[in-house]
């Protein structure tokens, strides 16, 4: 067999060979997270290829419309089971969580993903930078398989694309963004129902912890960092579950001048050595906070990107002030 020298074409030929796939995103999985695992699987068994998907972590309510998201799964089977393991919109293997080890053992392990942080992890890499979200590069994977796009595939696909650009709000909503867009609606995408779903539909905890979360934002450097904390008590006090402060980085981020968003969210998980602290970061202006995140373990995009940290809130505070 030659080695063809196109890394989708490779993969194309990959998945064709396998019995099953096994397909896996990262943990508390966003719209591009799940959009693309429903895209993948959704394709993978229109060509009768056994497909399993498996998420660590609960699928939000918001993305529940999704069709056949209640086939993703948070048990892993034995890993003999499965020919390949495709990893989607992830910057390295460990945002998959627990499984990340087991999921090594997988004879092929396919990376695609959109993150400029990649570490190029598994054995094919289909990794593409200037791709707004991972679905848009499921887009041309799935078109070149030659799998019809059905409504379920093209909702699924939208999905990833609509939430990974803010509501084609951020700078990566290319014409080519718009072009695949049009055409998923053409496919039988439902856009007014699908932003129904995900941007319209909320619980009243999600209200209860979002009115708690705008007292606690600050702003700091003469404005130009704009900084909101979610503690455990506010959590505790609204009820709210995983998935529902979902967004809420976007109103520090909305504070006329402010350049660089940060979000500070308490996490619950009193185990030694267990971090303290969820760290979101959004930037408006020329500040990389991918670079910042990378510095402490985390990772993403020049421009949303987050890390998990030890540190009190004290400390991230002056590491913050000081970069920015
Ligand atoms: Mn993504």
């Amino acid at each position: 067999l030659i080695p063809l020298k196109h890394p989708m074409n490779n993969i194309i030929e990959l998945l064709k060979n396998c019995r099953h796939v096994l397909v896996v995103s990262h943990i508390n999985p966003d719209g591009d997270a799940v959009g693309s695992m429903m895209a993948l699987g959704l394709a993978l068994e229109s060509l009768n290829i056994k497909t399993t998907l498996l998420n660590e972590s609960a699928i939000s309510d918001n993305y529940s419309f999704l069709p056949k998201s209640e086939t993703i799964v948070s048990r892993m089977e034995d890993v003999r089971e499965y020919d390949a393991a495709v990893i989607l919109d992830c910057g390295e293997i460990e945002r998959v969580g627990k499984f990340a080890a087991a999921i090594q053992s997988i004879p092929q392990v396919v990376n695609i993903d959109h993150h400029v942080t990649n570490t190029m992890f598994g054995g094919y890499q289909l990794v593409d930078t200037k791709a707004c979200a991972t679905a848009e590069i499921l887009f041309h994977l799935i078109t070149k398989m030659d799998v019809h796009i059905t409504k379920e595939i093209a909702t699924a696909i939208y999905t990833g694309i609509l939430t990974d650009t803010g509501s084609f709000h951020f700078s990566n909503t290319t014409a080519a963004v718009f072009d695949i867009c049009g055409k998923m609606v053409a496919c039988g995408a439902d856009i007014a129902e699908i932003a129904k779903n995900i941007y319209q539909t909320h619980s009243f905890s999600r209200m209860k912890l979002l009115k708690l979360a705008l007292e606690s934002i600050e702003l700091l450097n003469d404005g130009r960092v704009g900084l909101m904390s979610v503690s455990r008590d506010m959590i505790e006090k609204s009820g709210a579950g995983p998935h529902d402060m979902d967004g809420f980085i976007d109103y520090p981020r909305g504070i006329r001048n402010v350049e660089v968003a940060v979000l500070f969210k308490e996490l619950g998980d009193s185990r030694p050595g267990a971090p303290r602290h969820h760290v979101s970061l959004r930037s408006s202006g020329d500040a990389d906070v991918a670079l910042f995140a990378s510095q402490y373990g985390g990772g993403g995009h020049s421009r949303a990107a987050a890390f998990d940290s030890d540190s009190s809130v004290a400390d991230l505070k002056s590491m913050i002030l000081d970069r920015f």
